[in-house]
This record gives C-alpha cells, sequence and structure tokens, in this order.
C-alpha cells in the first residue's frame, strides 16, 4: 500500500503546535511549510485553495486536507497506530468522554475564553485588530477559571491525564490552553503543575516546540494559592 504524503501548514502558534506535536507522538514523518498567522501568508492565492478558511493549522494527507487543529489531531489518531491517542471507537463510552473533553477544551476553554482574551487585549494581543475590550478580557478570564475547574477535578482524582492513564489528544489541547493562559498571565491551579510537567516533559512535545519554531517552553508558574509567589520553573 502506498503512503502519501503528509504536509503540515502553519508554525507558531498555540494551535499549530498541537499539530506538530501528535505528529511527533505518532512517529509520522511529514513535510512542514512554516507560514505564519497574520503575515499574509495565509491570504495567498495558492493557500486559499487549499484551505478557504486561511488559517493554519492544515494538514495535507495526499489529495485529502483538513483543518481545526482539533479535528487534525482527531483524524491523525484514528488513521494512524489506531488507539495510541485517543480510545478506539469500538470502546463507545471512553471515545464520547474523550470527544466530550476535545470539544469541551476547544469551545470552552479556546474559543470562548482564551481567545477572548488574546483578541481584546493590549500588548501581546490583538486589539489593535479585533479592538479593545477590557470588560470582555476581565470576564472572559473569570469564566476561564470557572471552567478549567472541571479539568481539575478529574485530574484530582489522581489520574495522570484527563482519561486516566492514557495520553490522548484531549491532553495536547488542554496542554496548549494551560500554557496559552500562562503566558497570558492567567494564575491557574496548583494541581496542574505536575500534570504539565508530565505532558511537557514528554519527547515529542519538546520535539514539537522545536518543529513550530518556538524555543524551549520556560515560565514563571503563579499559584491560585499564592498569588503573590512566583516560582520560576522550567519545563523546556
Ligand atoms: N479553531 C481553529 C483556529 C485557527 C486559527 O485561528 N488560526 C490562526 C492562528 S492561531 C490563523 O490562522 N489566523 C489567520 C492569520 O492570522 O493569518 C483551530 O484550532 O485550528
Amino acid at each position: 500500500m502506498m503512503t502519501s504524503i503528509l504536509t503540515l501548514w502553519g508554525v507558531g502558534t498555540g494551535r499549530t503546535i498541537r499539530a506538530h506535536w501528535a505528529l511527533r507522538e505518532l512517529e509520522l514523518e511529514y513535510v512542514c511549510k512554516p507560514i505564519l498567522a497574520r503575515s499574509g501568508q495565509t491570504n495567498t492565492p495558492e493557500y486559499t485553495s487549499l484551505n478557504p478558511r486561511q488559517k493554519i493549522p492544515l494538514l495535507q494527507d495526499g489529495a485529502f486536507t483538513i483543518g481545526e487543529s482539533a479535528a487534525i489531531l482527531a483524524y491523525l489518531a484514528r488513521k494512524n497506530r489506531s488507539g495510541l491517542l485517543a480510545p478506539l471507537p469500538d470502546d463507545e463510552i471512553r471515545y464520547a468522554k474523550w470527544l466530550e473533553w476535545c470539544f469541551f477544551i476547544v469551545s470552552e476553554l479556546d474559543a470562548t475564553s482564551l481567545y477572548v482574551v488574546r483578541r481584546h487585549s493590549t500588548g501581546k494581543g490583538l486589539a489593535h485588530i479585533y479592538g479593545e475590550a477590557p470588560t470582555a478580557v476581565t470576564k472572559a478570564k473569570e469564566y476561564f477559571k470557572a471552567q478549567l475547574k472541571f479539568a481539575q477535578v478529574v485530574l484530582s482524582d489522581e489520574r495522570r491525564y484527563l482519561l486516566g492513564n492514557q495520553f490522548t489528544t484531549a491532553d495536547i489541547l488542554l496542554t496548549t490552553c494551560l500554557i496559552w493562559a500562562i503566558e497570558y498571565g492567567l494564575s491557574i491551579p496548583e494541581i496542574f503543575l505536575p500534570y504539565l510537567e508530565r505532558t511537557t516533559g514528554r519527547p515529542a512535545y519538546r520535539a514539537a516546540r522545536e518543529a513550530n519554531c518556538q524555543p524551549p517552553l520556560g515560565f514563571a508558574f503563579r499559584t491560585e494559592e499564592e498569588p503573590s509567589v512566583d516560582r520560576a520553573r522550567s519545563l523546556g
């Protein structure tokens, strides 16, 4: 059987790294097209013909193309070494729980909370494009914190990952959201620190950061319990 060439478009963001990470976890060879967000490179005629939505990441598998980071991960998990990064569909309950986590993270943590913070913040945010909206930013941060409690409950149940002992694409999504939050100055509960050390300590994560044109991770972790204490941590 012929294997088609995998090509991943996009580097540099918390969404693009998800696809690099999954490809590395699955040990798949791929070609990287290192185009960047807001550089004009997503608007070229060539790229628009591949992805009319003009967004990254985008995966090409031969003649097939798929966008949306969470969908790319699900596609890769299902197609390759099935069962490695997601429960098998036959395992109906675990599969449904995995789907629930994926939808929850991309809708509630990413799109409804963190992306709102990013779009309407000044400084490293995109307020110069989408408009400054301090109330929306404050409320989105509060909402993120409230929603995060659902993941917190599961992890305090002494689970290594969201689905127990199996690392899945839901953990890739959650980890990238937690790092995004920390980079935007949101404090996250201490329970997530060992979780982040586990997930970002994976060799595939380190390789993905490099492939995503990002330096090794390093950030100051600010706990909710001790808001005045910054504990420098290098997770990279
Ligand atoms: N929900 C999408 C969001 C994709 C998205 O918004 N990507 C941004 C970069 S993170 C982008 O491509 N923006 C177009 C541009 O700025 O050129 C996903 O998770 O893949």
